[in-house]
């Protein structure tokens, strides 16, 4: 069994997500997410989430590309988690493209970065959702 893994705070989960997690997949037969906790994207991100962990967990497991979600609350618990959980492929958008090619040394594990989905962010939403008269947009794309 061909396992992966791959990390990220998942808030408002949208289609670039969901790509991300696709494609993750595809890459073997098993994928487990590393979900950063609230504590860790305040203290470590300084990122404040719209859903809690949990919604944020309720979320990711409803999707079929994913089989296991673990807490991510430290930086540098990559390494450990990639022994721990046996895995063969570490993936990532390339917006984080080279951060964690060390893994490729200190494990046995092959690090991918995957293109991330243009146009499409949790922080563009937050943005349109307080400036598109999103009723009147969508109303003209469809009519
Ligand atoms: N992503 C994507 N396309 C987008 C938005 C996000 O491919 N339009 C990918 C990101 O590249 C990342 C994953 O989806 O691989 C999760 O994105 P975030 O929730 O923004 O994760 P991030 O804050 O980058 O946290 O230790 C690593 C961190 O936890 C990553």
């Amino acid at each position: 069994m061909k396992r992966v893994i791959t990390y990220g705070t998942f808030d408002m989960l949208h289609y670039g997500h969901i790509n991300l997690l696709k494609r993750a997949k595809e890459m073997g037969d098993y994928l487990i997410v590393a979900l950063s906790t609230d504590e860790f994207n305040w203290h470590s991100k300084q990122k404040k989430t719209y859903f809690s962990y949990e919604k944020r967990k309720q979320l990711l497991e409803a999707i079929r590309y994913v089989d296991l979600v673990i807490p991510e609350e430290a930086w540098d618990q990559k390494t450990s988690d990639v022994k721990l959980y046996k895995v063969d492929t570490f993936v990532m958008g390339d917006d984080w493209a080279g951060q964690f090619d060390f893994l490729q040394d200190e494990t046995d594990a092959e690090v991918v970065y995957l293109a991330r989905t243009p146009e499409i962010s949790t922080t563009q939403i937050k943005k349109d959702l307080n400036t598109k008269d999103l009723t009147t947009d969508h109303k003209s794309k469809t009519d």
